[in-house]
């Protein structure tokens, strides 16, 4: 299962544009506030220099990368929480995903509408953010009623915490704050799950700069308040980026960084999604494949066996493990062996960023 990242934000923002980049896919741009009305799903490969290194190191018959999954969530505008534009049909859709990417308009081009009439990311920005917030309180209010209605007929001790806590959610919610800015209990947060808060999902924003120097200088200016906030703004020139996709990546690269744009928009997404969701990768190498696998940091090694197979993960036995960098420096997986640098880790060893990892496990 790929990593799912929901893009949302007001029509004409530039979300499918965006979404167009990130999968270079061709989902139908238009300058039009409701045009998509199917969810937009596209899966990606995640950016990854240390596999393409791996790959030469280790000549595998196979190499597979992680991947990414954009779901191009469509417009949301004021109200849509309560059914406006395409409403709450679109909300639902958010709520499976894993990270929520919010796109703000920074470019001016009149001939684009903005439904504000003018460019004002922090307005829009809150627009969105309380949206998002009222469309969770619409979830908590009909969870609660039910949960009341039940903690009054079955004396479940769970039941009264998650009527306590939804509480405590409702008082958060009308306040427009995001639930994520509360305080939860790891208790709290899995009576939560099965409602999907979409504002308990971490969340970025994609500045969609033009080439002006009025839209970078207001770059600075949102990102300094937004951090303030413990936010992220990620400066992303979408539709010139779009345009550079037919160039060679050399070409590319040397016309964005005439911008002060040193990466890709898709690879500050996939870092900045890792960073949010706290995963890192690891790799496991094997006679069939060489594959890169996400994780969540501070997992254990019988746990990264049960994301290659569930098998794996009960008949752990051990994990032969090498780091990227040692195995760089070394230069083949051969000699590593015959230095004795694949350790011999077990149940205990929690998997490390750029590890690459073969399991051993018994089958029965
Ligand atoms: N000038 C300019 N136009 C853009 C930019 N990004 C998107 N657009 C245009 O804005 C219109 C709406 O973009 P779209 O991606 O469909 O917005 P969405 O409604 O958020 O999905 C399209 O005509 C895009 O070509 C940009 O950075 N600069
Ligand atoms: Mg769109």
């Amino acid at each position: 299962m790929s990593l799912r990242v929901g893009i949302v934000g007001l029509p004409n923002a530039g979300k499918t544009t965006l979404f167009n980049l990130l999968t270079r896919g061709h989902a139908e741009v238009a300058s039009y506030p409701f045009c998509t009305i199917e969810p937009n799903p596209g899966v990606v490969e995640v950016p990854d220099e240390r596999l393409a290194v791996l790959s030469e190191l280790l000549i595998p018959p196979r190499v597979v990368p992680a991947t990414i999954e954009f779901v191009d969530v469509a417009g949301l505008v004021k109200g849509a929480s309560h059914g406006e534009g395409l409403g709450n049909q679109f909300l639902s859709v958010i709520r499976g995903v894993d990270v929520v990417l919010e796109v703000i308009r920074f470019f001016g081009d009149e001939r684009i509408p903005h439904v504000m009439e003018n460019v004002d990311p922090l307005r829009d920005q809150e627009i969105i953010d309380l949206e998002l917030a009222l469309s969770d309180l619409e979830i908590a209010e009909r969870r609660w009623e039910k949960v009341k209605e039940l903690a009054r007929k079955v004396k479940d001790e769970k039941i009264h915490l998650e009527e306590e806590v939804l509480a405590k959610c409702l008082s958060f919610l009308r306040q427009g704050s995001p639930l994520r800015e509360m305080t939860l209990s790891e208790e709290e947060k899995e009576i939560l799950k099965p409602s999907q808060f979409i504002t308990l999902k971490p969340l970025f924003y994609v500045a969609n700069l033009d080439e002006q120097d009025a839209s970078k200088a207001l770059f600075q200016r949102v990102k300094a308040t937004l951090a303030e906030k413990g936010a992220t703004i990620l400066p992303v020139f979408v539709k010139l980026e779009e345009e550079l996709q037919d160039f060679p990546p050399e070409e590319r690269k040397a016309f964005l960084q005439e911008f002060g744009v040193e990466d890709t928009g898709l690879k500050l997404v996939a870092q900045t999604a890792y960073r949010l969701l706290n995963l890192i990768t690891f790799y496991t190498f094997g006679d069939k494949e060489l594959r890169a696998r996400e994780l969540l940091r501070g997992s254990k090694a019988p746990e990264a066996a049960g994301k290659v197979h569930s098998d794996m993960e009960r008949g752990f036995i051990k994990a032969e493990v090498i780091n990227f960098a040692e195995l760089v420096t070394i230069g083949s997986f051969e000699k590593a062996r015959q230095l004795g640098h694949i350790r011999q880790e077990g149940k205990e060893y929690e998997i490390q960023d750029g590890d690459i990892v073969y399991f051993r496990f018994s089958s029965h």
